[in-house]
């Protein structure tokens, strides 16, 4: 009898150390392989998309939902389950957005695409995607980055994409990412892990958008309201 107790009791002491050392390792892991840069602040919410479609605004021309939570094929996101999913139809305006509080530190946003496209038309006048930063008050819209949709930036998983937030550090503003498609050959932008680190020195792979993407993105931008004057929920 003393011997049954003993063993139930190791039995019961095993299985809290190996689930103590799940739960450990299940916190630890999505950070322990990124190349370091400075430490992540808590600015983006649900920046990895694992609370459903909370913190967000969405919208979709043709009615899709951004936030998607696909269990049933995991690698459609880069961790958990959830991703954002701008794209995937012809003639498709995609925009997701929160409001964000830029604390006064070097900042750099990091976040993680992925890119499947059929269209051979790299010029950004096909299918472009970005992000910006929207100071509605000011009346300012700021690119971020920008970037064509097509066959040759089109991404073999998820890539980083790092870009500096240190100008506009101590201001309130709309962070705002977007991916617009032409009438055809219809690209996907796959976004994940979106976080807001603070560095303490300027981070030079952080990047800023090029010519000509940062104009077209801008000028499809002009053609749709500012976020925040239409807030059509997607479906
Ligand atoms: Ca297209």
């Amino acid at each position: 009898m003393r011997y049954r107790h003993h063993a139930a009791a190791m039995v019961v002491l095993v299985v809290v150390l190996v689930l103590s050392a799940q739960m450990l390792f299940a916190q630890s892991a999505p950070r322990t392989y990124l190349p370091l840069i400075g430490n992540q602040i808590e600015v983006v919410r649900n920046g990895g998309f694992e609370v459903g479609p909370s913190a967000w605004e969405q919208f979709s021309r043709k009615g899709y939902p951004i936030i998607t939570q696909l269990a049933a094929m995991p690698k459609r996101a880069r961790s958990g389950t959830g991703f954002a999913w701008l794209g995937r139809d012809n003639d498709e305006i995609a925009s997701l957005w929160q409001t964000i509080d830029l604390p006064n530190n070097t900042l750099v946003l990091r976040y993680w695409v992925r890119i499947e496209s059929p269209d051979t038309n790299c010029s950004g006048a096909a299918d472009i995607a970005g992000v910006l930063l929207d100071f509605a008050p000011d009346d300012l819209l700021v690119t971020l980055d920008a970037f064509p949709l097509c066959v040759s930036t089109a991404t073999n998983g998820y890539v980083e994409r790092l870009v500096d937030l240190t100008p506009y550090h101590g201001r309130r503003a709309t962070l705002e990412f977007v991916g617009y498609t032409n009438e055809s050959n219809p690209s996907s932008l796959l976004i994940d892990d979106i976080m807001i680190e603070a560095s303490s020195s300027f981070n030079a792979e952080a990047a800023a958008p090029v010519e000509p993407y940062r104009q077209l993105l801008l000028e499809r931008r002009h053609q749709f309201q500012a976020p925040t004057a239409n807030p059509a929920p997607a479906r």
